[in-house]
């Protein structure tokens, strides 16, 4: 794809983030949407949001687990890359009609030591880690419907639009990191139940995934990401004034205040 359209299109995408209106999924005009454009117009993207004074503090990684691959009809994982802009205090009001049409999704995240590179396992990953913490993820389509295909998701920054961290654990040894028990609530109700195996296998097999994918596109994970490791679960649609929270055993509940809409 040429380097116009290439702006172009991060361009469309920018600006139905800010505007939030959404936009028909790139791949109904461009059906060969190749891959390494799509992360072009995803770099392009970041270029974007860093110009106006944000700051990439990680990345996520989506479509890790079946549940989500069922729901969203694309069964590759993806990354996507997180900005301080986008994080939100769990004490703060998140308020919907900042987005176009939000959903929230159970995860964990993790936040990296050292550079990774290349080829990593599990175990080095393991021992990288200054904490993990149950996390909430909202993402927000910028395509209409949320109706996309793998380059369109990609090149939209993987739908990231905001998260909530929980509590970070650093002593967590004796937390079955590999197969937790995960409940996401709305307003008390159990709206989702999972547990973090669905996460390819492991969720820390998300961050060895995520960093060969860097690799092959040439980049490394950076000392101190935080990384969220994609949604054990399908994603719910958020309903103004209806509480989130999510409970982990060995993790305290994280939980996030949906604001009404305002007048
Ligand atoms: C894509 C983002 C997927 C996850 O955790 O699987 C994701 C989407 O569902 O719109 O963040
Ligand atoms: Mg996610």
């Amino acid at each position: 794809m040429e380097r116009t359209e290439i702006k172009q299109w991060s361009l469309a995408l920018d600006d139905a983030e800010q505007s939030r209106t959404s936009l028909e999924r790139i791949t109904a005009k461009i059906p060969n949407l190749d891959l390494t454009s799509a992360y072009d117009i995803q770099d392009e993207l970041l270029r974007l949001r860093c110009d106006r004074g944000e700051k990439i503090i990680g990345y996520k990684m989506g479509l890790t687990s079946k549940a989500k691959m069922e729901q969203m009809g694309v069964r590759d994982p993806i990354m996507g890359v997180l900005t301080d802009a986008m994080q939100v205090q769990s004490s703060e009001a998140f308020n919907v009609s900042t987005r176009i049409h939000p959903r929230i999704e159970p995860e964990i995240a993790f936040r990296t030591k050292a550079e990774m590179r290349g080829v990593v396992t599990r175990e080095a990953v393991l021992a990288n880690l200054h904490w993990i913490a149950p996390a909430l993820e909202i993402i927000d389509s910028r395509y209409t419907n949320f109706d996309f295909r793998l380059p369109d998701v990609l090149a939209d920054n993987c739908s990231s639009s905001a998260f909530v961290l929980g509590e970070p654990v650093r002593e967590w040894k004796d937390i079955p990191i590999g197969d937790l028990p995960m409940e996401m609530k709305f307003a008390g109700v159990v709206r989702q139940r999972g547990a973090s195996s669905a996460i390819l296998g492991h969720p820390a097999d998300s961050v060895v995934a995520l960093v060969g994918m860097l690799h092959a596109r040439g980049k490394t994970l950076p000392a101190d990401s935080i990384v969220l490791a994609g949604a054990a679960t399908a994603a719910v649609a958020l309903e103004p004034g209806v509480d989130v929270c999510l409970s982990a055993p060995g993790f305290a509940d994280v939980s996030i205040r949906v604001a009404t809409l305002p007048s």
